[in-house]
This record gives structure tokens, C-alpha cells and sequence, in this order.
């Protein structure tokens, strides 16, 4: 089932989420419904509260060299946290949350993450380059902030000029 994708500026996306205690059958439909979302608004990454549902849960599938994304290679992460950040590196970002914008955004190049997965069980996962990018990227979902949060003041004025053009083109 596909699920409607909440975009900014609606005020739910700056909710902090609430850790899942439930690793029942209850989430794995709603990760599955997450999983056929993302896929249909050819997005790579995507967190619950992107749909309305404030709970740390993020879902990830970075595409291959060939650009393809195999359902094999998804991530569902559930209660993350962050170990051993290294490194600085910056990517020209999107958000499904936020169509049509892209900036570049600075990440920590390389980390551990410790999470759940869908069945409760405790994972542990290197990531860099892109991986490393989304997870910081979908991480900042389940604390409500969005990557327009990290720009600097001139930056941020200019992007809510732009999207308030976007918006009144779109009416
Ligand atoms: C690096 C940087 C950011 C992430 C977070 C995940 N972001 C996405 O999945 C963004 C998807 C996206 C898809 C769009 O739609 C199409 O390309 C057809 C899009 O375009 C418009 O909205 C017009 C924008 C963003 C992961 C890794
Ligand atoms: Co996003």
C-alpha cells in the first residue's frame, strides 16, 4: 500500500520520533508499505515520520553502479544511534519531503551504527560514502530536522524564496 509522503513545510516533520518497542507484524506491514513508497517516488532513503508516523524507523536502498536499486540491498533501521563518526564530506542532497531542491549539505564521511532490525535483533553496520550520507540524512528525520536545517542564514533565506515561487507556480 502506498502512503501519502508529508513534504515541507508541515509542521509533523520537525516531530522528534518516539523508539519502537513492538517488533510485530504491525511493523513489518508498515515497513513494507514504507519500502513500496519509496521505491514508487524513486527515492533511495526514507524515514517513518516522511509519513506521518513518529517512530525511529528509517528505511534505506542505495543503488548499485548501475543505478539499479536490488530489493536485496534495503536496510530497515530501526532505533539508531551513531558510533565513531570520522571524516567530513559533502553531497548535493534531495528529500522526498522537500521535491525539487537540492543543496549541498556537510555529513561525517564514515560511521559505525548500532540499530534494530525488523525483528528486534541488534545490528552493527560500517557505512561510508553514500550509505554513510543517508543514514545522516534519515537520522535527522527522527529529530525532526530537515538537511534546509543545516544551511547557513543566506542559504536558507534564499531556498524559502525559491519555495515559496514553487509553491504559488504549483496552485
Ligand atoms: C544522499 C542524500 C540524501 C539522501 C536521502 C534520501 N533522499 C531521497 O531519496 C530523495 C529522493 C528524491 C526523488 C525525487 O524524485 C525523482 O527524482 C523523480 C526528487 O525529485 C523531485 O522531487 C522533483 C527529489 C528527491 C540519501 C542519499
Ligand atoms: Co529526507
Amino acid at each position: 500500500m502506498l502512503l501519502p509522503i508529508i513534504t515541507y513545510p508541515h509542521k509533523l516533520l520537525k516531530s522528534v520520533s518516539t523508539d519502537v518497542a513492538m517488533f510485530d507484524t504491525q511493523l513489518h506491514t508498515f515497513l513494507d508499505n514504507m519500502y513500496e513508497t519509496m521505491i514508487s517516488s524513486n527515492g533511495i532513503g526514507l524515514a517513518a515520520i516522511q509519513v506521518a508516523m513518529p517512530i525511529r524507523a528509517l528505511i534505506l536502498c542505495i543503488p548499485d553502479e548501475e543505478g539499479n536499486q536490488d530489493p536485496s540491498n534495503i536496510l530497515e533501521i530501526i532505533n539508531p544511534r551513531i558510533a565513531n563518526p570520522i571524516g567530513k564530506t559533502t553531497y548535493q542532497e534531495g528529500c522526498l519531503s522537500v521535491p525539487g531542491f537540492y543543496e549541498d549539505i556537510e555529513r561525517y564521511e564514515a560511521l559505525t551504527l548500532h540499530y534494530h532490525d525488523r525483528h528486534g535483533k541488534e545490528c552493527v553496520l560500517e557505512a561510508n560514502e553514500l550509505l554513510s550520507i543517508a543514514i545522516q540524512h534519515e537520522m535527522d528525520h527522527l529529530d525532526g530536522k530537515l538537511f534546509i536545517d543545516h544551511l547557513s542564514y543566506s542559504r536558507r533565506k534564499k531556498f524559502e524564496k525559491e519555495h515559496k515561487k514553487a509553491l504559488k507556480e504549483k496552485k
